[in-house]
């Protein structure tokens, strides 16, 4: 077959197609829940097709013990399913089980370039002062999660807002390889970034990120938390002396009020204005108690699920082999003929 152009790419058009994924780097957080996890939801309830992923592969760029990365896949995917993801209808899997994954980010690492990679924030970030020390996978991070998405010609992809550049990569290297190769092969696909929880920022510190990977639990809301810690972690967060305003430009230069609220908001399915104008006035030692008891109310039905489902991981096991079974019938075609695009014989 010809390797290069066919008139079937130059025509290509893209139907829409949803994917993202999650790292089983620990358990998931309020930020992961509110950020990412709602949104496939809603996604898979607007009836397009939907492949949510739990991204293994990622995980390990930075060090996972194997005992804790087999439980911590297993309970991210109870936690999909707990959070409303139906197997049926969205295939859910683990990125190790279909590898064209790392098949694909092989031939990105080819496409993408150095200075690409130098400037995402969250490789700077993660590797922090011990650069030289950093996994080159966390380096190639990107490559992979362009892979993962383009190996569906996934056209949205739900994310919360740190990996917003990383999408943007993903389009970047979209269109370098169809103009390497003059093609019209790949979509350039769309980050999907909505709601007013794309950034839950930790209890411990305003400015930073809430991650599973925190070193200080109390910075965390884990979807397994239980009431009592729920409660203790949100009466313990940092906040200011100051009451609640009645609207939002009043949470200019109050990080910690402004995240609290927020996470209010997205429980209760408000935007801030409408939280504000109830509690404006309020203390924290007043609002505080009202967060805790809703946030409660909204997770506990989800953490009482994932330990029930938690119960059986051989159920757990066979969605995983079933969604990467039905995954793998779109990425194999996919990945072979980037092969045959690219000039791989056989
Ligand atoms: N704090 C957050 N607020 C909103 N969205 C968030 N996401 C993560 N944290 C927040 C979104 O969750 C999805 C999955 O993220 P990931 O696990 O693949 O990677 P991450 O962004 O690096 O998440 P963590 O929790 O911070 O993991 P670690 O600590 O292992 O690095 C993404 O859509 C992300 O935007």
């Amino acid at each position: 077959m010809d390797a290069v152009q066919t008139q079937s790419d130059a025509n290509a058009t893209f139907t829409p197609r949803v994917f993202s994924g999650i790292q089983p780097s620990g358990g998931l957080t309020l930020g992961n829940y509110l950020g990412a996890i709602r949104r496939f939801v809603d996604m898979q309830e607007s009836g397009v097709e939907t492949l949510y992923c739990m991204v293994d592969l990622h995980a390990i760029t930075v060090w996972q013990d194997p005992d804790k990365l087999r439980h911590a896949t297993r309970e991210l995917a109870a936690g999909y399913i707990a959070a409303g993801l139906d197997p049926a209808r969205s295939m859910l899997f683990n990125q190790s089980q279909v590898p064209e994954h790392a098949q694909l980010a092989w031939i990105f690492n080819c496409v993408a370039r150095m200075g690409w990679l130098n400037r995402m924030t969250q490789f700077k970030d993660k590797a922090g002062k011990n650069r030289e020390n950093a996994s080159v996978g966390l380096f190639t991070y990107p490559n992979l999660m362009a892979a993962d998405i383009l190996l569906y010609h996934a056209t949205q992809v739900p994310v919360g807002e740190d990996q917003k550049q990383h999408v943007e990569l993903t389009r970047d290297i979209a269109i370098k390889f169809n103009n390497d190769f003059g093609v019209e092969f790949f979509p350039v696909p769309e980050p999907v970034i909505e709601g007013v929880a794309t950034r839950v920022m930790s209890l411990r510190d305003g400015t930073k990120k809430m991650s599973k990977s925190d070193p200080s639990d109390l910075s965390r809301i884990n979807m397994t938390d239980d009431a009592e810690a729920i409660a203790k972690k949100i009466r313990k967060a940092k906040t200011d002396p100051d009451a609640l305003p009645s609207e939002a430009a009043g949470l200019e230069g109050r990080a910690e009020a402004r995240n609290l609220v927020n996470i209010y908001a997205a429980l209760a399915g408000q935007n801030v204005d409408q939280v504000l104008s109830d509690m404006g006035g309020k203390q924290f030692s007043e609002f505080k108690p009202m967060l805790a008891d809703l946030a409660v109310a909204k997770l506990s039905p989800i953490s009482e699920e994932m330990g029930r489902l938690m119960q059986d991981t051989a159920a757990i096991d066979a969605v995983l082999a079933d969604g990467a079974a039905r995954a793998r019938e779109i990425s194999a075609p996919i990945l072979k003929r980037t092969y045959e695009i690219v000039g791989m014989v056989g």
